[in-house]
């Protein structure tokens, strides 16, 4: 069996989460695309890498991310810095070769995103963005019931994505609330994962007409690079900045099959945390899905019979996608940290197998846009039609 050698650039929360991935993949889905050795880490904060690769178990640390992009030894470069970083680490890894995963999203704005584009399709390396919800076993069992014409063809999408870490006025200014940093606030943070999902259930947009608005406009500027998300408060009297991003969007779609769809996200909503659901009606049936409850996927065929016609609750499991790797009863339980372990699957067997990945940085450069699209429709006040 083949081993791939990883080498990932950021220190922080997602460094945690891909590397338990990285480790987990074959524990899970065995045999095997390939095994995965942890090789290299880099963080600008040198004391911080050599710390997470003690901790998330890789044998180099560099401080400086473009000795890592260039250590020969390296096959997968996995990017998940701070939003402004993604463009020249991406385009420097594939013109040093490697396939290239980045989080989300993968860059502040269309330009960005269309540079990064042509720098792995010149490489031809493989590349992928790392938006992992669509991957939660009951998101991909939507897609498949939508696939097969189960809810026929589709009405309407209504997603949410609500969160509460920024409310409290006191969650300091971290790099999420700077746009030169983040290219957009809730926007590109957490709309854009719903966005990714209404393109995989639904399909391309059309057009889209928003509302953006900023409720807190400035925090106390934080300490430190990471951001802590709210959980350590700064107090009262701390120095504040400006914030230049959004806290909340508001969004009506029109879809190219003439479906039409709405999103809403903040990360202002006291009581909400990881709130992402959306429910798809169609011609012969209706989907609804709550991340907070990932177990299920709750649905509703037009041809049930009356007396038992309602929303019946399904615990995805083993005869469901991804069945296979998970774990053998429904409901046991699926975390955050499977959908990263199956995007990483997904990642590897498409590089073993030389397909394309999905999502990779086509759809990363078509959600670019659609955000593009939405701050400029927020500021004009009208309808803008996707390009
Ligand atoms: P974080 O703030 O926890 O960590 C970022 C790390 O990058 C820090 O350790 C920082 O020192 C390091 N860094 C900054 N500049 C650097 C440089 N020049 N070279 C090397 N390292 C550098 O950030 P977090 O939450 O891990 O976010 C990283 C990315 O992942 C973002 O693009 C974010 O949007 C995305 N994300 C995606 C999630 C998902 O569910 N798919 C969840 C959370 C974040
Ligand atoms: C903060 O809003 C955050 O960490 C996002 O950056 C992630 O993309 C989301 O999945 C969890 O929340």
């Amino acid at each position: 069996m083949q081993t791939l050698n990883v080498g990932l650039i950021g220190g922080g929360f997602m460094a945690k989460a891909h590397s338990l991935a990285y480790a987990a993949m074959p524990m899970f889905f065995w045999p095997a695309p390939a095994l995965l050795n942890r090789k290299a880490i880099a963080d600008v904060n040198m004391e911080l890498a050599r710390e997470a690769a003690q901790r998330l178990g890789y044998e180099k640390a560099y401080s400086d991310w473009r000795e890592l992009v260039h250590d020969p030894d390296i096959h997968i470069v996995d990017i998940v810095t701070p939003n402004h970083l993604h463009a020249e680490m991406v385009i420097e890894a594939a013109k040093a070769g490697k396939h290239v995963i980045c989080e989300k999203p993968l860059a502040r704005n269309a330009a960005e995103a269309q540079a990064m584009l042509e720098a792995v399709e010149a490489a031809g390396v493989r590349h992928m963005v790392a938006f992992n919800y669509r991957r939660t076993p009951a998101v991909a069992l939507a897609h498949k019931f939508i696939q097969e014409g189960r809810i026929g063809n589709i009405l309407n999408f209504r997603g949410t994505y609500l969160q509460d870490w920024s409310a409290d006025p006191n969650s300091p200014l971290s790099w999420r609330f700077n746009k030169d940093i983040a290219g957009s606030g809730a926007l590109g943070d957490i709309a854009a994962h719903v966005i990714d999902m209404a393109r995989y259930l639904v399909g391309e947009f059309d057009s889209v007409n928003a509302l953006m608005k900023t409720w807190i406009p400035e925090r106390p500027i934080q300490q430190g690079g990471l951001d802590r998300l709210g959980t350590v408060k700064s107090g009262g009297d701390a120095p504040k900045g400006k914030v230049d991003v959004d806290d909340e969007v508001m969004l009506m779609i029109q879809f190219d099959n003439q479906a039409i769809g709405s999103i809403e996200s903040t990360r202002n909503a006291h009581g909400r945390n990881n709130f992402i659901t959306f429910e798809i009606h169609g011609e012969k049936g209706s989907i609804y899905f709550n991340y907070e409850r990932r177990d299920e996927l709750q649905v509703c065929f037009a041809d049930d019979p009356t007396d038992t016609k309602g929303f019946r609750t399904i615990y995805s499991g083993p005869s469901h996608p991804y069945g296979d790797g998970l774990w053998p009863i429904p409901a046991l339980g699926i975390g955050y940290s499977e959908t990263k372990i199956i995007e990483c699957y997904d990642l590897v067997k498409a590089i073993v197998e030389g397909t394309d990945c999905s999502p990779d940085f086509r759809d990363g450069l078509q959600i670019a846009k659609i955000c593009d699209a939405i701050a400029e429709s927020s500021e004009k006040q009208q309808w803008v039609k996707m390009k």
